[in-house]
Parts: structure tokens; C-alpha cells; sequence
């Protein structure tokens, strides 16, 4: 029968709105049934410069690149924090870690910094339907004593506690105690007749914790990570016992990957096969960088090249599983960094003498542990095969956005006080014409040491105390006198020229947006 014309037309329009449906999430979810699964790759210790399609030359990273190529890379995405535990509790629960005191990087037996009951990213997501796990490093406490949890027996409060179906994690670094896998509650492969202690005091005088092989990584412990040598390497913190759920540093990619691809298979094939949150914390490239075998000398930078060949691996295998498994266009890849980059971080592990022409930070000043560009700013891709078109994009999106934004994409209305300091960067994570990222962002290293950045637009307000208050006085540092200084990010990316004095007004208007944040210390 011929088409009338007119209902040509018509049938026209609706493909065009059936196409306008199709580009937005919740098109995405009527189209397949669920809602798309998530994996959040978050490297560790990562600069903006140590991956090739960030323009690093002498470092290969063909599976990163891959992802930027075929997804969004984002110029101007940052994490929250310079250190590891404020990021990764912001990037969890939505809220600027400087809010709440004792989020800074967390000793050893630190007990579970997320309090139970708070909203997190997890939460929501397992509230939307979604399986939710964490495989990596964790690095946020476990249990609720000062004094350590219970090694040997259930390690609550925990992942599970805050919002993870599943963990199988690394409880803090890998430079500090113990090198022992924790699988949801328990310490994996622990003997009972040989329990696990972990303290911060030496518990005999001859304590090197096993066998001496000093020169074995040529490691030199000269900064402190001494206490407790293990597989070689030297470690903060004692710990006794668990020989038997020790792990050899070399091999944490690799479990990690197994581990990752068998929970994200077990769940594809899972009968009611609920969508899935998976947050992969790989150890790459914090210090100790031991890479497996296979990596090492991988490329001329030394150990730190080799991680970062390895780090490039574990992205190759997950993305290549989401693949097989037939997925990849049901899952949004995200790939960020919880800090910007460090050579020398306690380890003399030649990656300050094999460094040569590379640039860590990228065109960026500082690294890890400072207030400057470089110690936020970090590679930040989002990759979703058929609905993320390539590109590139200069928006402001951060890791700690990715909660509101994903409650956005499963269609979750936010808990009261929920994700405090998180935006819903939604349209410009994926894409989306005229979408905007941020308009500003607060950038802070470790929390209390009262040197904040603040982002707005292509300005860039950089404060440091003037006199540091001591450590007990956090909130006193935090609204201390200060040292400003302002650079224009669009002319000036590596803050070199303080403008300060030309720009007075700017100056002015952004220390009084810092400063409104940093009056409310907590919720
Ligand atoms: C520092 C450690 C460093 C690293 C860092 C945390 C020393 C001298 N340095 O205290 O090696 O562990 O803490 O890194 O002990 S982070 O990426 O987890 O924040
Ligand atoms: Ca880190």
C-alpha cells in the first residue's frame, strides 16, 4: 500500500522523536530493558601527562588511548583531592572531604572513614537496582575502632556497609600494612593458626616480618617505610601472622582483573541479570611500583613505566570483556585517577633518574599533594560504545560529580542532604549538545593544612595559610589568614604568572566563593 504523504510526515516525525528519546538515558533504559551498568577505572597516583593520548611519548598506553578515541576526553577533569582517601571519599559520598575531619590519607588501622547511614554513590545505585561492587585498592578504613578492626575475625563496618554488594580489596596502600586481600568481611586465605596482627608499634625487637631481600627491588626505605619488610619490600607499619593470605605485589593486577571479570560475568549471566556498578581501584602506579614480570622494563621509565604498561593492561582486559561478554554497549566506562602524579614517594625506584624529557602533570604545576593544577587535574575519559560520540571536551567535570550524575542516569531522586558538593555533569559526561560541565570547583590536597585551589571558569585561585595552626586545629588553619595568588588558566595553564594585582575584582569575587565554601567545615 503507497504511503499517503501525510503519514509519511508523520511517520517521520516519529522516528525523529523515537531518536530524541534514544539519545537520552532514560531512552537508554526503554530501549534495553535496564539501565546501563557502570565501571568507574580509577588509577592511582596517575598525572595528566602519563598516558600517550594525554601526549606522553616515551609511555605507550594503547588501551587508554583507545578509550579516549572512541569515547569523550575531557581536558579539564579532575579528582577532588591530591591524596587518595579525601578523593575517594568525595568520589563515594558527594561531599567535599575537607568537611569532614579525618579523611586525610588513612594510616593503616584506620577504622571505616564513610559513617554508616550516609548517602553514597553505591547506596543509590544498589537503591536503583544495580549489583554493586569494589575491586582494588580501598584505602577508606575498615571497622570502627581507632585502635584497628578485628583482623581475624568480621571486618565491619566496610564496603558493605557503605553501599558495596561485594569487595574484594587492598585495605589501605600497598606501602603500607598488610599486604592481604579482604573478600566482603574477612581476610581471603587467612589461617586461624597463624592470625593476622597489625599495629603501629614494633612488636619485638629483631621485627622485619620474614626473609630480607633488601636489594631484591633495590628499593631504599630511607623515608620511613621501614618497619616491616614483606616480598622484599619495606612497608609502614608492623604487622605479624596471615602468612598464608599474603600476596607477592606482582600479582594485584592480575587479580584484580580476575577478579573483576568473574564478578562482572558471574553477574551478566546472574538469572535476574541486574544491572552493575563496578568501581575497579586499581594500585597503579602508587609506590611500591612492583609490576608483574611481564611488565617490567616495559618502557624506558623504570618501574613507574612499567605500572603505568600494566595499568594499560587492566583497562585492555575489562574493556575487552565487557566486549566478549557482548555488553560494552550497555556499559559506561569511566577512567580517572584519584591524584595527580609523584615520582619519588618514599621509594628510590629510579623514577626521578629515568624520567628524561616525560612530563608527568602534563603542562600542568605541581603533583600529587599540591593545591595546583597538577595535583587534581588528571586524565578523565567517558567511553560508551554507540552512545558517547568521540570527542574531546575542555568541561569542568570532576570525580566527585559522578554521583549526582549517575543518579541522574539510573533515575534516582537524591536522599535528603545527599552528594552535598556533587553536580549532576551528566549531559556533558556523555556528550550532550550545549551541555555544560561545572562552573567552579574546589580543589584541596590532604584536608586540614589549610592550602585550598578554587576554580572558576579559565580563572584560578590558588590559596596557602599564611601560618599553620597546629595539626588538632584543622578548622582554625582552614580560615586562617591566607597567601592568594590568582593565574588565568586560559593563557597561563601551568600557574606561572600571579595576576592577583591585575585582577583585583576576580580575586576578590573567587576568595569570597572559597570562602563561603570553607565556613561549613561539616554537614
Ligand atoms: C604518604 C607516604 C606515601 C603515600 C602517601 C599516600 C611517606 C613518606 N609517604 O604519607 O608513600 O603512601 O602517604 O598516598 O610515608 S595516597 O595516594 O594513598 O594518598
Ligand atoms: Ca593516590
Amino acid at each position: 500500500m503507497a504511503v499517503m504523504p501525510s503519514v509519511r510526515l508523520f511517520l517521520a516525525a516519529i522516528a525523529i522523536a523515537v531518536t530524541a528519546i534514544a539519545a537520552s538515558p532514560a531512552a537508554a533504559l526503554a530501549e534495553n530493558h535496564r539501565l546501563p551498568n557502570v565501571v568507574v577505572i580509577m588509577a592511582d597516583d596517575l598525572g595528566f601527562g602519563d598516558v600517550s593520548c594525554n601526549g606522553a611519548t616515551r609511555v605507550k598506553t594503547p588501551h587508554i588511548d583507545r578509550l579516549a578515541r572512541e569515547g569523550r576526553r575531557f581536558t579539564s577533569g579532575y579528582c577532588s583531592a591530591s591524596t587518595c582517601t579525601p578523593t575517594r571519599y568525595s568520589f563515594l559520598t558527594g561531599e567535599y572531604a575537607f568537611r569532614r575531619p579525618g579523611t586525610g590519607v588513612a594510616p593503616p588501622n584506620s577504622p571505616c572513614v564513610i559513617p554508616v547511614g550516609m548517602p553514597t554513590l553505591p547506596g543509590m545505585l544498589k537503591q536503583a537496582g544495580y549489583a554493586t561492587a569494589v575491586v582494588g585498592k580501598w584505602h577508606l578504613g575498615l571497622g570502627k575502632n581507632e585502635t584497628g578492626p578485628d583482623w581475624n575475625g568480621t571486618l565491619a563496618p566496610g564496603p558493605l556497609e557503605v553501599g558495596f554488594d561485594h569487595c574484594f580489596i587492598l585495605p589501605t596502600t600497598n606501602d603500607r600494612v598488610p599486604q592481604v586481600f579482604v573478600a566482603d568481611h574477612r581476610v581471603n586465605n587467612l589461617d586461624p593458626a597463624d592470625p593476622l596482627w597489625v599495629g603501629d608499634k614494633k612488636p619485638s625487637p629483631d621485627h622485619v616480618n620474614g626473609v630480607d631481600h633488601r636489594d631484591r627491588l633495590k628499593m631504599d626505605w630511607s623515608h620511613g617505610h621501614n618497619n616491616t619488610i614483606h616480598n622484599g619490600i619495606g612497608r609502614i607499619g608492623f604487622y605479624t601472622g596471615g602468612t598464608a593470605a599474603r600476596f607477592r605485589d606482582e600479582d594485584l593486577a592480575d587479580a584484580w582483573v580476575a577478579e573483576s571479570v568473574r564478578w562482572i560475568k558471574a553477574h551478566d549471566k546472574a538469572p535476574d541479570a541486574r544491572p552493575f556498578f563496578l568501581f575497579l581501584a586499581s594500585h597503579d602506579i602508587h609506590v611500591p611500583r612492583a609490576a608483574h614480570e611481564r611488565f617490567q622494563a616495559a618502557t624506558p621509565l623504570g618501574p613507574r613505566g612499567d605500572c603505568i604498561a600494566q595499568l594499560d593492561w587492566t583497562v585492555g582486559e575489562v574493556t575487552a570483556a565487557l566486549e566478549r561478554l557482548g555488553i560494552a554497549k550497555d556499559t559506561l566506562v569511566i577512567f580517572c585517577s584519584d591524584n595527580g602524579p609523584v615520582l619519588d614517594d618514599g621509594y628510590k625506584d629510579d623514577a626521578v633518574e629515568k624520567l628524561g624529557d616525560h612530563a608527568p602533570a602534563g603542562p600542568f604545576r605541581g603533583g600529587k599533594y599540591s593545591v595546583y593544577e597538577g595535583g587534581t587535574r588528571t586524565p578523565f575519559i567517558a567511553w560508551w560504545p554507540g552512545r558517547i560520540a568521540p570527542g574531546e571536551s575542555d568541561e569542568i567535570v570532576c570525580t566527585i560529580d559522578l554521583a549526582a550524575s549517575l543518579a541522574t542516569l539510573a533515575g534516582q531522586a537524591i536522599s535528603a542532604g545527599g552528594f552535598p558538593d556533587s553536580v549532576d555533569v551528566l549531559g556533558a559526561l556523555l556528550g550532550d549538545a550545549g551541555a555544560r560541565g561545572r562552573t567552579a570547583l574546589l580543589q584541596q590536597d590532604h584536608g586540614s593544612s589549610g592550602r585550598f585551589g578554587f576554580r572558576e571558569g579559565k580563572w584560578k585561585l590558588v590559596r596557602l595559610p599564611r601560618k599553620m595552626a597546629g595539626k588538632a586545629g584543622a578548622s582554625s588553619a582552614l580560615l586562617d589568614a591566607a597567601q592568594e595568588s590568582l593565574y588565568d588558566l586560559a593563557g597561563d595553564p601551568g600557574e606561572t604568572t600571579d595576576v592577583a594585582d591585575k585582577f583585583p575584582d576576580v580575586a576578590a569575587r573567587m576568595r569570597q566563593s572559597l570562602e563561603k565554601e570553607l565556613a561549613t567545615l561539616e554537614h
